[in-house]
């Protein structure tokens, strides 16, 4: 499956700042996101009724885009909404229930190591995410990961979807695919832009 990796755009409501989160969404679209992940956590994160009500609105403008819709590890949301995939860590929904509960969806995996890759490609990931590979304020969990260690991914993997996630900016995109990343994942050069459409388009 050839899945478009290229332009990756993660968020969730609290990553908008007091803006629109459908209105940075839809800017996102237009300008050329070629996949959207809903990542809706964190202080302040919609719950229950209101999270599936935006869940649902942004399905819907995933949709009038023609731009898949991926899950962050909500299994039973994806379920709900009938996504077109969910993206899991590897403290989340086993890779394996994820393919037995949501047969023929994209399923995406967070590695941080060689093992993790391994084990998410033979046990059939779509793709993997590699990251944080630049300093993130998005995520403060995160375990760092980095440029090298994308490379290393990319060479025991040569043909495997990868795509970057951490840090990543309009000025440093070019960075991570020249480590072997097929696509660039962000929340923040995205959500935080004053130009969505300008930074997008550089990405
Ligand atoms: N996983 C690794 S880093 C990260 C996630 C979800 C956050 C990326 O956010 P930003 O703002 O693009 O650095
Ligand atoms: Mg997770």
């Amino acid at each position: 499956m050839s899945l478009p990796l290229d332009k990756y755009f993660v968020m969730g409501t609290v990553n908008c700042k007091g803006r629109d989160p459908l209105f940075v969404l839809e800017a996102a679209l237009k300008a050329g996101v070629t996949m959207f992940q809903l990542r809706e956590k964190g202080e302040g994160a919609l719950q229950g009724d209101a999270c599936l009500q935006f869940a649902r609105d942004c399905q819907r403008l995933c949709r009038k885009y023609n731009v898949p819709f991926i899950v962050n590890d909500d299994l039973e949301l994806a379920l709900a909404l009938d996504a077109d995939g969910i993206h899991v860590g590897q403290d989340d929904v086993p890779l394996a229930e994820c393919l037995s509960k949501f047969p023929g969806k994209i399923i995406g995996v967070s590695v941080h190591t060689l093992q993790e890759l391994d084990e998410a490609v033979n046990g059939g990931a779509d793709y993997v995410g590699i990251g944080p590979i630049f300093q993130t304020r998005s995520k403060a969990d995160a375990i760092q990961s980095s440029l090298d260690f994308l490379a290393a991914a990319r060479k025991s993997h040569p043909t495997f979807p990868i795509v970057a996630i951490g840090g990543i900016t309009a000025e440093n995109s070019y960075l991570a695919r020249q480590h072997g990343a097929d696509g660039v994942a962000v929340i923040s050069a995205i959500t935080e832009s004053e130009n969505i459409e300008q930074t997008v388009k550089k990405l």
